[in-house]
């Protein structure tokens, strides 16, 4: 990576505790991700994002500033990608997967909140991350309760937008959203000083609509078995689609996955076939959030398909193409962005119906419910998960965890046992380990 000491500098970045920071990314990366054999060679473009996480794109989030753009950062996958174009921004994800910045963090949060929370509050406090720093606005949502007081206190430090998401999907909730889509599309214009026209919020529908397409591509190649790519990287790339530019980043997958249409052509795949697949289902995993992919990979299975926000809830459902008015395209983008099935709303039995019919499609012998400690919603709605799974014959593992490895080893031999029991019940081949 190049020397960016000064555009780090000059965004404000506590630099000795950011560089505390990248070093600790190099090492994780190599074990999680190098040494896996029999990667897809379009793989070096990921890495590549990876090596210059925070060079060279927010080097270029620099460039689009000083030319008078606008930088919005995001937490969830309600907030439209396709609105923040619209107005001429661009948009970055911010949820971070790393226990960085806590003592700060603790000053202004309770101890026991959710990780993911903790985690981006302690980004912001420490001045470690360049994204946050390049961002004219932050856009929260009244999701869960954590988040929505989170967002409160991080108005104290940041410009803050939080948008009221409904509990519910019924007609009421509807059209609570679309006011509230209207309003985000108001505050956006306000912000970059460009209107959203119709024109413009439909070719943005249409780049992030490429973009779910080429991801939907390559979930549907996952399919194979032998599976042509790792559940790590595909999550890798998941994590990737919420800062990357969306037109370099759609190209960029659908050239991997010309490469993995021919790989499974020829029945190359990244592990043995037979090889236990599994599904997993939950909170999201932010970057560099990797800690059970990889135990769970380097125990002899294979993760074929995320019932995530960095999964499928994020690319599955495209936002509607037609209509020319800007109203009816305001509607279409609404509509899509109430469709996730986060365990914030009340009743979530799509997303019980969805992860079953994924286990059956993906042909994956079992589930992990993957939570984020402290987080209420995914936490009690593993109830509802696993009397569904269990109603389909489907066998789960339940881990509550969070950003540290302390507990890395228990959950080795938890998941170790869980492969075994698949395999005693006939459901796959031993598994063996590859630690
Ligand atoms: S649509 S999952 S991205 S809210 S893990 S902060 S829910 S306490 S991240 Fe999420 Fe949007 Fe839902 Fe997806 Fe709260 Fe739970 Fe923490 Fe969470």
């Amino acid at each position: 990576m190049a020397d960016y000491t000064k555009m780090w500098e000059e965004l404000g970045l506590d630099l000795e505790a950011h560089a505390k920071l990248l070093e600790a990314l190099p090492p994780t990366y190599y074990d999680v991700y190098l040494k896996q054999e029999n990667r897809p060679q379009n793989m070096e473009y990921f890495d590549f994002v990876v090596s210059e996480i925070h060079g060279l794109r927010v080097q270029e989030l620099q460039e689009f500033r000083s030319s008078g753009g606008k930088v919005v950062g995001t937490f969830c996958v309600f907030v439209p990608e396709e609105l923040i174009l619209a107005a001429g921004g661009v948009y970055v994800g911010l949820c971070a997967g790393l226990e960085a910045g806590t003592a700060k963090a603790e000053a202004v949060l309770p101890r026991n909140i959710c990780p993911l929370i903790k985690s981006f509050m302690g980004f912001k406090l420490s001045r470690i991350c360049p994204y946050f720093e390049s961002c004219d606005l932050l856009v929260g949502e009244t999701t869960c309760d954590g988040k929505k007081k989170a967002f409160e206190v991080l108005g104290d430090f940041a410009p803050v937008y939080t948008m009221e998401t409904p509990q519910k999907k019924g007609p009421g909730d509807w059209a609570l959203w679309l006011e509230e889509i209207r309003a985000l599309a108001a505050r956006l214009e306000e912000l970059t000083g460009q209107k959203i026209t119709a024109d413009g919020l439909a070719e943005a529908i249409r780049k992030v609509n490429a973009k779910r397409r080429a991801l939907r591509r390559l979930a549907e190649l996952r399919k194979a078995d032998p599976p042509p790519i790792s559940g790590r990287d595909a999550l890798l790339i998941y994590q990737i689609a919420f800062y990357d530019d969306v037109e370099r980043f759609t190209a960029q997958v659908n050239a991997l996955c010309d490469e993995l249409e021919e790989r499974v052509r020829q029945g190359v795949g990244v592990v043995p076939p037979g090889t236990p697949r599994l599904v997993v289902t939950g909170t999201p995993m932010a970057i560099p959030n990797w800690k059970v992919p990889y135990i769970i990979e380097t125990s002899g299975a294979v993760i074929v398909a995320e019932e995530l926000c960095t999964g499928s809830r994020y690319y599955e459902m495209l936002t509607a193409e037609n209509g020319a008015a800007l109203g009816d395209l305001m509607s279409n983008v609404a509509l899509r962005h109430l469709e996730p099935d986060c365990a914030c709303f009340t009743p979530n039995s799509r997303r019980l119906e969805k992860l079953v019919t994924m286990v059956h499609e993906y042909r994956a012998a079992g589930v992990v419910s993957y939570v984020l400690a402290f987080c209420d919603p995914y936490a009690v709605e593993t109830y509802q998960v696993e009397k569904s799974l269990k109603r389909a014959n489907v066998p789960l593992l339940k881990i509550e965890t969070d950003y540290g490895q302390q507990d890395a080893g228990q959950l080795r031999t938890r998941i170790q046992a869980f492969l075994e029991l698949l395999a005693n019940n006939g459901r796959v081949a031993a598994a063996g380990s590859k630690s």
